[in-house]
C-alpha cells in the first residue's frame, strides 16, 4: 500500500528513523551501498532520485547532456574553484606555524572571499519561502477559450511553486499573520509561463504606484527596525485606514486566510483578471484559483504564536516532510470566465479592480487541470532563493488586461531580479531556464554562460543566415490580443468604479460563520491594540463601522473605546458561503496524531492504534515521559516525542492512553518540576497542558479504559463536543476521524456572534 508506505515514511522522519521504507522517494534501493565516511576516495553522491530539478537546456536550447549537479561537483578531489587539487583546507599558510599568515595564500583568500559574497540580498518582498517541483496536468477543459498547448487534454508540464510569507526577513518565522505568497512557474513547451498569485484573492491597492508604500507601511519600523514580520503595528494600521481601498484585503488578513495550517492547506488566487485568447483570437476573461485537494484549513492564533516559537519552519517542515513522504499535494486549477465586454465588468463587479472578487456563486469555477508536487529542491539556494518569478512571462492564449496593479507588476518583476541576481542573465540559471529552445538576440551582460555562435545577433541579417527567423500564429507565436484602447486623455485618476471600498469586505464579513467572526474580531482587536497611536485605532474603527456594526462594537469593546457610526450606508449585498471554511469534510491525509502514553499504559493497543492511524493515511506520533521505547523486547513502541519536548501544536488530534502521572521521566529532575512524588491520580502538568491548548483550540481528544480517568483528571470535560471516550482505541479512533475531517471541533466555540 504505497500511502501507506508514505504515511509511515512521514512517521519515521519524524522519529528520526533512517529514512522512508523502500520504494518511497529518498530511500535507496536495495543493494544501494550505504556510503559512510569513505577511507577511499570516492566520487561525489549522486543525487536523490527525488530530487532532479528540471532539464537542463542550454540557453540557446542545446541539451546540455549533464546532470547541473555532476557539473557543480565532480571527482574524488578536494579542489580550488580552478580545479588544482588542495592537500589542506583547516589551515592558513604561514610563515611557520607561530608566524604570520601569508598574503600569497590564494586558497586562503578564495576560500574567504566567496564566503564573503554568498549571500544575495533578500526578495524585497516575500523574502522567507519554501519550494517544491511538481507536475501539472491540464484537462483540456480550457482549451475552447486558451491556445495554452499546456493547458491541453493530458498534456503534462514540470513546475517549479514557491510559497512565501510577504512581510518578514527570509529567517522570519512561518505562521505569523501575513498573506501567503503561491507563485508557479510552468515550463511549457512554449516558454515559461508565471503564475505569481497569493492565497488571498484581493490585494491592498488598485494601482501598482502605491507598492513601495504599502510595503513600507507593513515592513518593520525604519528607525528601530521592529516589528519583525507583524502587521500588528501602527505603520500598517495607519495606511490601510488611510487608504481603505485595502479594507477588503486586510479583512482577510484579520481572518483565519492569514494564519493557514499548511501551504498544503490553502487556496491560490491570480487575484488579476486575465484575458484568455483562443486559437481563433477571441478573448475570454478569466481569474485563476487553485483549490487544496486537502480543503483550507487554518491555524488558531495562540497556535501559530506557540508554533512560532516551537518550530518557527512549521510549514517549510510540513511542505517537505510530506513530499519526501510521497503524501504529494495537490491542487486543482480552476477558472472563472467572464465576457470580454468593452466595459470589463461582470454583474456590476469592476473586473479591473484587483480589491474585487467574484462571488463562486455568481460564476462557478471550472476545473481545468492538476497540480502535484512531488519533489523537494536539492539546493535551497540554488532554486527556491535564484528561482526568478514575473507575471510577465506568459505564453501564446494568456494574455494580460488594463488592470493597474497588474501593470505595474509587468516592469517590477524583472527590473527586481536584475539587482537580486546580479545582472540581466538570471534566465540562464538552472531554476529558471526554460524547458522549449531559446534563440534569442540577448548578448553578454554579467554572469553570461552561454557561449553564443555567429556574428549578427540583430535581424534581419544576411550573415548568420537570416537567423534567427521570426513566428507567426501557426508557428506558435506569442501574439498579443488585439484589443482596442479607448479613446481617453491622460490622467493621473481612478475610475469612478474603484470607489466602493466596503460592500465587498461587507460580502466577506457576512458570509462567514460564527467561529470565523469572533476569530476576525480577536484579529482585530489584538492587533490594533499593539497601536500606539489612539487616532490610527479610531480611525480603523470608522473603517471597521463601514464593514458592519456588530464587527465594529466588539472591537471597539476590546480596545475601550466608543465605537463610531458607519459614514455610509452599509451595502446590502448577499453572502457568498464558498468563502468561509467551515462546514465541508476534508480528506485526513497527513493529519497528526498524538497518542500520549506511559510506562503503564496498555502497548498492544497503543501499537495498534499507531498502525491504524497508519492505514487511515495520517502521521502517529507517540507522545511519552521520556525518549527510546515503551515497554521492551517485541512488544515496545518506539517514542517520537517526549513531554518535555512538544507542546499541544504539533498535533491535530491527542489521544490518551492509560494514566500519565507526574514525575516519571528523570528521576533527578522530577520533583523539582512538579513539586511532588510521581503518584496515582495525579496528570504530568505537562499532559494536561496539552490536552488544555488541545482542547481550546478546538481539537478532537479521546481516551479509553484508564484514559478516561486521566482526561477528567486533567480537567478535560468529557462530556463537551468533540471529546471521544469509549472501551477501545478501535472506536475512539473512528469518531476522531469524522472529527478530523471537520478540521476542528468548531462546536466547541460558542456562537456569539
Ligand atoms: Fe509581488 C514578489 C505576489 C503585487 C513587486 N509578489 C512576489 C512574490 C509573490 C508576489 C507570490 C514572490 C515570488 C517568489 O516566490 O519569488 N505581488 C504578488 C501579488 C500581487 C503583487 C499576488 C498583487 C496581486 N508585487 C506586486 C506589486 C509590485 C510587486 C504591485 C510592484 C509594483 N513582488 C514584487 C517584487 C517581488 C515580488 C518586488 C519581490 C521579489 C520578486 O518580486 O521576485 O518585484
Amino acid at each position: 500500500n504505497p500511502v501507506k508506505a508514505a504515511a509511515e515514511a512521514v512517521a519515521g522522519k519524524l522519529r528520526g528513523d533512517a529514512g522512508p521504507p523502500e520504494g518511497v522517494p529518498g530511500r535507496p534501493s536495495p543493494g544501494t551501498p550505504t556510503v559512510e565516511e569513505p577511507t577511499e576516495p570516492t566520487g561525489p553522491l549522486p543525487p536523490k532520485p527525488d530530487q532532479s530539478g528540471p532539464d537542463t537546456l542550454s540557453p540557446t536550447g542545446q541539451e546540455t547532456g549533464a546532470d547541473q549537479a555532476d557539473v557543480a561537483q565532480g571527482g574524488e578531489y578536494l579542489t580550488t574553484a580552478q580545479g588544482a587539487r588542495l592537500y589542506d583546507t583547516d589551515h592558513s599558510l604561514k610563515a611557520g606555524e607561530r608566524g604570520p599568515v601569508l598574503l600569497q595564500d590564494h586558497h586562503l583568500r578564495e576560500k574567504i572571499t566567496h564566503f564573503d559574497h554568498e549571500r544575495i540580498p533578500e526578495r524585497v518582498v516575500h523574502a522567507r519561502g519554501a519550494a517544491a517541483h511538481g507536475v501539472f496536468v491540464g484537462y483540456g477543459t480550457a482549451s475552447d477559450v486558451t491556445r495554452a498547448a499546456f493547458l491541453g487534454k493530458n498534456v503534462r508540464t514540470p513546475v517549479f511553486v514557491r510559497f512565501s510569507t510577504v512581510l518578514g526577513s527570509r529567517g522570519s518565522s512561518d505562521t505569523v499573520r501575513d498573506t501567503r505568497g503561491f507563485a508557479t512557474k510552468f515550463y511549457t513547451s512554449e516558454g515559461v509561463f508565471d503564475l505569481v498569485g497569493n492565497n488571498i484573492p484581493v490585494f491592498f491597492i488598485q494601482d501598482a504606484i502605491k507598492f513601495p508604500d504599502v510595503i513600507h507601511a507593513g515592513k518593520p519600523h525604519p528607525d528601530r527596525e521592529i516589528p519583525q514580520a507583524q502587521s500588528a503595528h501602527d505603520t500598517f494600521w495607519d495606511f490601510v485606514t488611510l487608504h481603505t481601498e485595502a479594507t477588503h484585503h486586510t479583512l482577510w488578513n484579520m481572518s483565519d486566510r492569514g494564519i493557514p495550517r499548511s501551504y498544503r492547506m490553502m487556496e491560490g488566487f491570480g487575484i488579476h483578471t486575465f484575458r484568455l485568447v483562443d486559437a481563433e483570437g477571441a478573448t475570454t476573461l478569466v481569474k485563476f484559483h487553485w483549490k487544496p485537494k486537502l480543503g483550507v484549513h487554518s491555524l488558531m492564533w495562540e497556535e501559530a504564536q506557540l508554533i512560532n516559537g516551537m518550530d518557527p519552519d512549521f510549514h517549510r517542515r510540513d511542505l517537505a516532510d510530506a513530499i519526501e513522504a510521497g503524501a504529494y499535494p495537490q491542487w486543482e486549477f480552476g477558472i472563472q470566465t467572464f465576457p470580454d465586454t468593452p466595459d470589463q465588468t461582470f454583474e456590476g463587479i469592476d473586473l479591473l479592480d484587483p480589491t474585487n472578487i467574484v462571488p463562486e456563486e455568481l460564476a462557478p469555477v471550472q476545473p481545468i487541470g492538476l497540480l502535484t508536487l512531488n519533489a523537494n529542491p536539492s539546493n535551497y539556494f540554488a532554486e527556491t532563493e535564484q528561482v526568478a518569478f514575473h507575471p510577465g512571462h506568459l505564453v501564446p492564449g494568456i494574455d494580460i488586461t488594463d488592470d493597474p496593479l497588474l501593470t505595474g507588476r509587468l516592469f517590477s518583476y524583472l527590473d527586481t531580479q536584475i539587482s537580486r541576481l546580479g545582472g540581466p542573465n538570471f534566465a540562464q540559471i538552472p531554476i529558471n531556464r526554460t524547458h522549449a529552445p531559446v534563440n534569442d538576440m540577448l548578448r553578454d551582460g554579467m554572469h553570461q554562460t552561454a557561449v553564443h555562435r555567429g556574428v549578427a545577433p540583430y535581424r534581419p541579417n544576411s550573415l548568420d543566415g537570416g537567423c534567427p527567423f521570426q513566428a507567426g500564429a501557426d508557428t506558435g507565436a506569442y501574439i498579443e490580443a488585439a484589443v482596442g484602447i479607448p479613446a481617453a486623455t491622460k490622467s493621473r485618476k481612478a475610475p469612478a468604479s474603484f470607489a466602493d471600498h466596503f460592500s465587498q469586505p461587507r460580502r466577506f464579513w457576512l458570509s462567514m460563520t460564527p467561529p470565523e467572526r469572533e476569530h476576525i474580531i480577536s484579529a482585530y482587536t489584538f492587533e490594533l491594540s499593539k497601536c500606539y497611536e489612539q487616532a490610527i485605532k479610531e480611525r480603523a474603527l470608522r473603517v471597521l463601522a463601514n464593514i458592519d456594526t456588530r464587527l465594529c462594537e466588539e472591537v471597539a469593546a476590546g480596545l475601550g473605546l466608543p465605537a463610531p457610526a458607519a459614514s455610509e450606508a452599509l451595502a446590502a449585498v448577499e453572502p457568498s458561503p464558498a468563502l468561509s471554511q467551515i462546514g465541508r469534510s476534508w480528506p485526513l491525509d497527513g493529519r497528526v496524531v498524538g497518542i500520549v502514553a506511559g510506562p503503564d499504559s496498555d502497548l498492544a493497543a497503543v501499537r495498534s492504534l499507531r498502525d491504524a492511524v497508519l492505514e487511515a493515511d495520517m502521521v502517529p506520533l507517540v507522545v511519552a515521559p521520556v525518549g527510546g521505547k515503551l515497554g521492551e523486547g517485541e512488544d515496545a513502541v518506539t517514542v517520537q516525542r517526549t513531554f518535555a519536548a512538544t507542546r499541544s501544536v504539533e498535533f491535530d488530534a491527542l489521544l490518551l492512553s492509560g494514566s500519565v502521572a507526574p514525575g516519571s521521566d528523570a528521576p533527578g529532575a522530577r520533583d523539582a518540576k512538579v513539586g511532588h512524588a510521581p503518584g496515582a491520580g495525579r496528570v504530568d502538568p505537562r499532559v494536561s497542558l496539552m490536552l488544555s491548548e488541545a482542547f481550546r483550540h478546538g481539537k478532537a481528544l479521546g481516551a479509553w479504559n484508564d484514559g478516561v480517568a486521566t482526561l477528567r483528571a486533567a480537567g478535560v470535560p468529557v462530556e463537551a463536543p468533540g471529546v471521544v471516550t469509549a472501551d477501545d482505541a478501535d472506536a475512539v479512533l473512528r469518531q476522531v476521524k469524522e472529527l478530523l475531517a471537520l478540521h476542528r471541533v468548531w462546536d466547541r466555540f460558542p456562537a456569539t456572534v
